[in-house]
């Protein structure tokens, strides 16, 4: 567990789709049209109106997301990232997680939403190296905190004990390194 001003960030082993808090967020694809992994099982919990309400979106472009309601779901809110496929490094992967990761919290914001939570976005089917992405995906919550202040708690949700661990280690080595300057 990392604080960070008023939010305290977390990394869990859980599946995303239990969770009660404000929004949780999707790793999609440009359709929105739902998929496999997470997104599947985002779709299959929240039932048939989460497409419904897809559909009216228009899909969303790789690097940014949209956000619906949360229907059967326990969230309030589901926003609907688009990562990067990995294709080697070469093609902005970094550059379009990192914008995934500021556009659900700037959404999560203007939902007025107070907790969020994210999965592993490109770590699964997108190939997305692992270790890089959560180290992405720490850094880049910590520097869009200060423009969305009513964010008190983010939630990493990990599907397994490898993903956690990451998460958990890089915790820890900010715990220990003195703050790095924002972005
Ligand atoms: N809760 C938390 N994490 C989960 C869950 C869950 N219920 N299910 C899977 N994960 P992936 P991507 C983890 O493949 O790489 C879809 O078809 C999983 O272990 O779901 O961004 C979309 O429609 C992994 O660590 O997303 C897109 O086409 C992480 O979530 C494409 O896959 C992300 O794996 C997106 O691929």
């Amino acid at each position: 567990m990392l604080t960070i001003g008023h939010c305290t960030l977390e990394a869990r082993i859980v599946d995303i789709t239990t969770l009660d808090v404000d929004a949780i967020v999707n790793a999609a694809n440009t359709s929105l049209l739902g998929g496999g992994g997470v997104d599947g099982a985002i779709h299959r919990a929240a039932g048939p109106d989460l497409l419904r309400e897809c559909e009216t979106l228009g899909g969303c472009v790789t690097g940014d997301a949209k956000i619906t309601g949360g229907h059967r779901l326990k969230a309030r809110h589901v926003v609907h990232a688009v990562g990067p496929v990995w294709h080697g490094g070469e093609r902005s992967e970094a550059e379009l997680l990192a914008a995934c990761y500021r556009r659900s919290l700037e959404l999560t914001r203007d939902a007025k939403a107070k907790s969020v939570a994210f999965p592993a976005i490109s770590c699964g089917v997108y190939r997305f190296p692992a270790d890089e992405a959560v180290r992405i995906a720490i850094q880049t919550v910590i520097d869009t905190l200060p423009h969305t202040p009513a964010v008190e708690h983010v939630i990493f949700a990990c599907f397994d004990e490898a993903m956690h661990a990451r998460y958990q280690s890089e915790f820890e080595r900010r715990l220990q390194a003195p703050p790095s300057k924002p972005a």
